[in-house]
C-alpha cells in the first residue's frame, strides 16, 4: 500500500471529492509505490499576507506508468486548483491521464479532462465509449486554446454553473480514469526501440505544449520569482 501524502488542509467539498476519486483508482495499479521528492518542491507553504500559498503534491509509479502526479493548490485563500497527471511508461500503449480544475472562490472557471495519446497509432479501442458519456449538461463548454493540439478529441472542457454540472464532471472523471485502468491492466511492454522512442517523444510534446499554457506560469510567478517557477514546471509538473 502506498502512502497518501496530500494531507491538505483544503476544505473544498469538489476538490476533496475528486481527489479521493482518483486516488480510489490509482490504488487499483499494480506495483504501486509513492515516490519520494525534494520536500522544498512537494510541500510549499508561505503565510505572507495577502500572498498565502499553500501546495502539495504526490507523486507515484506503479506498472505501466512512469509518474502518477497530483497536486493541490490554493493560492491567496481563493483561487484552488487540482491537477493531475498520469503518464505512462513509454514501454506500454497507455494514453496519458491529464486534468485541471480551476476555481476562484465558488466559481469552476476551467475543468478540463482527457486521455491524451502518447502515440500516433494509440489504442482506440474506448474511444467510443469516452464519446458516448453524455456531456449534455453542461451549458459553458469551453474551446481548447491553440497549444491544446497535444489532447484526444474526446478532451472536455467546460466551466461549471451549478452543482448537478459539478456532479457531471465528477462522473466524467471517474469514466476517464475507468478506462485508463482497464487499459493499463491489459497492456504488455513492448521492447521495439523505435515505438519506445516515438512514444518518449510524445510525451516529449506534451509537456513543451503544455509549458505554453501561460497562465500556469502567470499564477505561480505573483508569489515566486522566475528561476523557481521555470525549475517548478520543468521538474514537477511537466519533466520528460
Ligand atoms: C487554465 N490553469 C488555467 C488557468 C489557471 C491555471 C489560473 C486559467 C483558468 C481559466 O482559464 O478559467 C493555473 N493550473 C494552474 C496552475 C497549476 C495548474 C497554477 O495545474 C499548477 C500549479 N493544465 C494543466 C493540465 C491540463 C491543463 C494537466 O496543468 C490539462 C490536462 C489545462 N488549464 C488547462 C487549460 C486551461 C487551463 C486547457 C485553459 C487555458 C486557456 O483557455 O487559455
Amino acid at each position: 500500500m502506498s502512502k497518501s501524502l496530500i494531507k491538505t488542509k483544503l476544505t473544498d467539498p469538489l476538490i476533496l471529492s475528486l481527489l479521493q476519486n482518483i486516488r480510489g483508482h490509482r490504488s487499483k495499479l499494480k506495483n504501486l509505490i509513492s515516490v519520494e521528492v525534494d520536500s522544498k518542491l512537494s510541500n510549499i507553504i508561505s503565510n505572507v499576507e495577502g500572498k498565502e500559498v499553500y501546495i502539495e503534491n504526490e507523486f507515484h509509479k506503479a506498472n505501466g506508468f512512469r509518474k502518477l502526479h497530483i497536486e493541490v493548490a490554493e493560492f491567496s485563500k481563493s483561487l484552488k486548483i487540482l491537477h493531475c497527471v498520469f503518464f505512462p511508461d513509454p514501454k506500454y500503449d497507455v494514453p496519458i491521464f491529464g486534468m485541471d480544475l480551476v476555481k476562484v472562490n465558488e466559481i469552476v472557471s476551467a475543468a478540463i479532462v482527457d486521455l491524451s495519446p502518447s502515440s500516433k497509432n494509440q489504442n482506440k479501442k474506448y474511444d467510443e465509449l469516452l464519446s458516448n458519456i453524455d456531456k449534455s449538461v453542461f451549458k459553458s463548454k469551453r474551446e481548447i486554446p491553440g497549444w491544446g493540439d497535444i489532447f484526444s478529441k474526446n478532451v472536455f472542457f467546460a466551466s461549471l454553473k451549478n452543482e448537478s454540472e459539478k456532479n457531471s464532471f465528477c462522473n466524467i472523471v471517474d469514466n476517464y480514469l475507468s478506462v485508463l485502468i482497464k487499459l493499463s491492466e491489459n497492456a504488455i511492454a513492448d521492447f521495439d526501440y523505435e515505438i519506445i522512442q516515438e512514444r518518449s517523444n510524445y510525451q516529449k510534446n506534451y509537456c513543451i505544449q503544455q509549458m505554453k499554457n501561460e497562465k500556469t506560469s502567470l499564477v505561480l510567478l505573483k508569489y515566486f520569482d522566475k528561476k523557481w517557477v521555470d525549475e517548478y514546471i520543468k521538474k514537477v509538473l511537466f519533466d520528460f
